[in-house]
C-alpha cells in the first residue's frame, strides 16, 4: 500500500520532500510510511535522508485548558459582571487547581479584584493562552515569548519530530522486484535462477549469536586455583565419592565419636547404605588405640570407641576426608615427600542464609615432608594466597580436632576495605600420622577455605543463593566475565 503509494509517486516526482506531509496526503499513518522507507532504502530502490525538526506539543493541563479555556478567564467568567461574590463562594464555582492557577494569572493580568470578596476590574478578557494553544496543537508557529511563557507554565513540552525527505535510488522502479535471497535447487531444476534478481550479500552482516556453553563462575574460578595448585607443583586427589565412612571422615583424624559435628544436626548420616562395607582392620585397630588411650606421646580421648559409629557412612563434611585417605596410602609406600590438593563438594547440614547453603565446594592443600614447621606452613599460604592477589596475611590462633597449632587466615581485602577470613590451616597431629605408619619426623600441614567465598567476591555476588542452586539466573552464567584472579 504504502509501498506502491512511495514509488508510485516517484515514479512522476522527483522527491517526497516531507515523508508526514506525504503520509497526510496519502492518508497513510507516518509510522507505516516510516517503516517502508527504511525497507526500500535498505534495498536502495530510494534514497532516504532523515529530516528533523523541533515542535512543541500540549501537556495534558495544556490540553485541558485549550478545550476548557485557561484557568484564569474560567475564573474571570465565573464572576459577576458587576458587584463582587466572597472568596469561598467563589472557590466552590472552580476545580481546585482552575481556581488556585486562576487566581494567580488574574490577578497578575490586573483582571480581577482579589480579596475576601472577589470582583472584576475590567469589562472583558481574551482567552489568549487557549488561542495560542490551539495554534501550537494544529501545528501553527508562534512567538518565542508566547513559547516561554506557555512552557513555564508547563503547558507545552519540545517533542523532536522525525521525518524522511526521499529520492529515486540507484535500484529504484515502480514495483519491488521480488529478490531471491538464496540459490535453491528448485532454482537449478526450474533453471528460473537465470530471470532471478538476487540480494546483494551484505558482508559486514553479523552472523547470528553463535548458541554455546557457558562455564559456572564456580568452575572459572575452580579452575583458576587448579592451574595455582598445579605451578605450585601440586597433586589432584581424587574426590569422586560424595559418601564417606564416619572413620575416613571423622575417626582417623583423631576427631573424637562425641564431637558435637559428629551428630545429625551438622552431618548428613545415609539410611541406605547406613554403613561401610569394609575398612583396612589392622589401621582400624590402631585408630581405636590411640582414641581410647593414646601413644605417640598422647593420652589419647580415653572413652569407649565403637566401630559401629566408625562404620557409619555420611555425606562427607570436609575433602579432608580424602586427605586421610591419600595419606593413608601415602604412608604405605617408603616415605617421599607430597604436595596434594583436591577442590570439590562437601555437605554440611547448616541453617542456609546468604553465605551458607547445605553444601559448598572444599579447597584444601597439604604439604607432607621431614621436619616442616609452623613456618613453613605460613611461608605456603603467603605464596599461595599471594597468586590469588592476597598478599597482606594475618594468622590467628584457632581449634580444629586434627590439626595442632591451627590458624585461621585473614587477608586485608583493598575493595571492601576490610580484613577477610580467607580460611583454616594447621599442621595435622601425631594422633593422626603415626597410626598411619608415618615416619616420627614426618610433618603434614594443610589449610581449606572455601570456593563460594572467592568466587561472590570476584563476581560481586551479595547472596550465594544467586550463584549457586536452582534460583541461579542462567543469563548471569551467559554473561559473567573471565576470572582473572590476583591479576588488578
Ligand atoms: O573461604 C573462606 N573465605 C574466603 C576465601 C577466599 C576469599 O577470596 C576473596 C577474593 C578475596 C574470600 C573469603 N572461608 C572458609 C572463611 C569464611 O568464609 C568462613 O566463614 C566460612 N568457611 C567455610 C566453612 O564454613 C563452615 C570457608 C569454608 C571453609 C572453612 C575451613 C576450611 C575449609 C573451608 C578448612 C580447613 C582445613 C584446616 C586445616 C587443615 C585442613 C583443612
Amino acid at each position: 500500500m504504502a509501498e506502491d503509494a512511495i514509488l508510485g509517486y516517484l515514479a512522476t516526482h522527483a522527491e517526497i520532500p516531507d515523508s508526514e506531509q506525504f503520509a497526510t496526503q496519502h492518508s497513510l499513518h507516518h509510522n507505516e510510511v516510516v517503516n517502508v522507507i527504511k525497507s526500500l532504502h535498505g534495498f536502495r530502490y530510494i534514497d532516504a535522508h532523515d529530516i528533523k525538526r523541533e515542535t512543541w506539543v500540549l501537556t495534558d493541563e495544556g490540553k485541558k485548558y485549550a478545550a476548557d479555556g485557561s484557568p484564569e478567564v474560567q475564573l474571570f467568567l465565573a464572576l459577576p459582571p458587576q458587584g463582587s461574590i466572597s472568596k469561598d463562594e467563589l472557590q466552590k464555582k472552580l476545580d481546585p487547581s482552575v481556581f488556585k492557577i486562576g487566581c494567580s494569572q488574574a490577578g497578575k493580568n490586573k483582571w480581577v479584584e482579589m480579596g475576601k470578596q472577589v470582583s472584576r476590574k475590567v469589562q472583558h478578557v481574551e482567552d489568549k493562552v487557549k488561542d495560542l494553544l490551539i495554534r501550537v496543537q494544529s501545528g501553527q508557529a508562534i512567538g518565542k515569548d508566547d513559547i516561554n511563557s506557555l512552557k513555564a507554565r508547563k503547558l507545552i513540552v519540545a517533542q523532536t519530530w522525525k521525518g524522511y525527505s526521499v529520492r529515486k535510488g540507484p535500484n529504484y522502479a515502480p514495483k519491488r522486484k521480488k529478490v531471491a535471497t538464496d540459490l535453491t535447487r528448485e532454482n537449478l531444476q526450474r533453471g528460473d535462477w537465470k530471470e532471478l534478481e538476487f540480494k546483494e550479500y551484505n558482508f559486514n552482516a553479523k552472523g547470528p549469536p553463535a548458541e554455546s556453553g557457558h562455564l559456572h563462575p564456580l568452575l572459572k574460578v575452580k579452575q583458576q586455583l587448579k592451574n595455582i595448585f598445579l605451578q605450585l607443583g601440586f597433586e589432584e586427589m581424587p574426590t569422586n565419592n560424595f559418601v564417606e565412612s564416619s572413620f575416613w571422615n571423622f575417626d582417623a583424624l583423631f576427631q573424637p565419636q562425641q564431637h558435637p559435628a559428629r551428630d545429625s544436626h551438622d552431618t548428613f548420616f545415609l539410611e541406605a547404605p547406613s554403613t561401610t562395607r569394609e575398612l583396612p582392620e589392622d589401621y582400624v585397630e590402631l585408630v581405636k588405640h590411640v582414641h581410647e588411650s593414646g601413644g605417640y606421646g598422647s593420652r589419647g580421648y580415653m572413652y569407649d570407641w565403637k566401630r559401629e559409629e566408625a562404620n557409619k557412612n555420611l555425606l562427607r563434611t570436609h575433602t579432608t576426608a580424602v586427605s586421610t585417605r591419600m595419606l593413608y596410602a601415602l604412608a604405605k609406600q617408603p616415605f617421599s615427600p607430597k604436595r596434594y590438593f583436591s577442590i570439590d563438594r562437601v555437605f554440611r547440614n547448616e541453617s542456609v542464609d546468604r553465605t551458607h547453603l547445605a553444601e559448598f565446594h572444599q579447597i584444601e592443600g597439604l604439604v607432607c615432608d621431614r621436619g616442616l614447621t609452623l613456618g613453613d606452613l605460613i611461608g605456603v599460604l603467603n605464596d599461595f594466597f599471594s597468586r590469588l592477589g592476597m598478599s597482606k596475611l594475618r594468622f590467628k590462633p584457632a581449634y580444629n580436632p586434627y590439626t595442632e597449632p591451627s590458624m585461621e587466615i585473614f587477608s586485608y581485602h583493598e575493595g571492601l576495605k576490610k580484613w577477610v577470613e580467607i580460611g583454616n590451616s594447621g599442621m595435622f597431629r601425631p594422633e593422626m600420622l603415626l597410626p598411619m605408619g608415618f615416619p616420627e619426623d614426618v610433618r603434614v600441614i594443610a589449610w581449606g577455605l572455601s570456593l563460594e567465598r572467592p568466587t561472590m567476591i570476584l563476581y560481586g555476588i551479595d547472596n550465594i543463593r544467586d550463584l549457586f542452586g536452582h534460583k541461579v539466573d542462567l543469563s548471569l552464567i551467559k554473561r559473567n566475565p573471565i576470572c582473572r584472579l590476583g591479576i588488578n
